[in-house]
């Protein structure tokens, strides 16, 4: 084609098809959603949102004790939502009073909790569970210990040796520690959720509730969103007995779920958005 007449036929052509481009990425940037994640330390708060942006399961990051805001700008088809931003708040005490800006500032809000602590179990249950030879459930049990282990520490424990032999002298005295151990993670989701009811009064967002960890219940099947419906739902009514503060409406946006792969990183994800966009 002549140099003269090609350049009408490229300005016909590849102008509408520019448009459409430019327009798609604008309707998308306004369109796009903020989610704010919430969560006491240690749930899991930045392997989702590093989940989020990157598309990969990071086990191990470079912690920073303060909130970080990332850039997402990214369309989850199967939740059919476009993620423009995401608020991955730190747990750490002096750094809640951050929350409620941060949540203002979000169209929607995950709040992660414990669910292994929810659960109920006793920590007898726990040992056998984590006790046998395998090298995947020797490394969880490893870490249970380390945040188990932080709590003690805190009571004045002698955590120096503490005996997981569940015939050992210490055990006894060990589980009525575990047991309070549970009782405090209980008592803060009640005060997270005093918090963010009264600033979810003031500006509406829908929440969805992601309960982590649960890789460590010993009746979890990976995937399953602890073995079948049963389970859930009686997982469900302890969590709001347990926790008043939840409304039957937000406990019905609830995932549980363990981020130990990523597989079930994702399919926690994936759930978790799928709820945040439905009506
Ligand atoms: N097995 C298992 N490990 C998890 C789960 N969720 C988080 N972890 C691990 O727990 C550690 C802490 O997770 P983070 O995502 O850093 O926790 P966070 O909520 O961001 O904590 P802060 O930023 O300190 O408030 C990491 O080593 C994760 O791999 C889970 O559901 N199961
Ligand atoms: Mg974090």
């Amino acid at each position: 084609m002549p140099i003269p007449l090609a350049v009408p036929f490229v300005i016909i052509i590849g102008g509408p098809i520019l448009y459409a481009i430019l327009w798609r990425k604008i309707w998308k940037y306004f369109h796009g959603k903020t989610i704010c994640i919430m969560g006491e330390r240690f749930v899991g708060k930045s392997v989702i949102a590093n989940f989020i942006q990157t598309g990969l399961y990071q086990e191990e990051y470079n912690r920073v004790n303060s909130e970080r805001k990332l850039k997402v700008s990214k369309k989850f088809k199967d939740a059919k939502i476009f993620v423009k931003y995401l608020y991955d708040e730190s747990g750490a005490d002096d750094q809640i009073n951050l929350w409620e800006i941060r949540l203002k500032d979000s169209d929607f809000a995950m709040y992660l909790f414990r669910a292994d602590l929810i659960y109920g179990m006793e920590l007898k249950d726990i040992i056998r569970y984590f006790n046998v030879d395998d090298i995947s459930l020797k490394k969880k049990f490893k870490q249970f210990t380390i945040y188990f282990g932080m709590y003690l520490k805190d009571t004045g424990f002698p955590y120096e040796h503490p005996d997981f032999d569940i015939n050992g002298e210490q055990f006894e005295k060990l589980s009525m520690f575990y047991d309070n151990y549970k009782k405090r993670s209980v008592r803060r989701i009640r005060d997270d959720f005093c918090q963010i009811n009264d600033w979810i009064k003031k500006s509406p967002k829908k929440i969805v509730l992601v309960g982590t960890h649960a890789d460590w219940i010993p009746w979890h099947e990976k995937g399953s969103m602890l073995k079948g419906r049963d389970m859930f739902d009686r997982f469900k009514d302890e969590l709001l007995t347990k926790v008043p503060e939840i409304s039957r409406q937000m406990a019905n946006r609830l995932v549980i779920g363990g981020l130990d792969g990523f597989d079930e990183t994702e399919s926690v994800v994936i759930q978790a958005l799928k709820l945040l966009k439905e009506n």
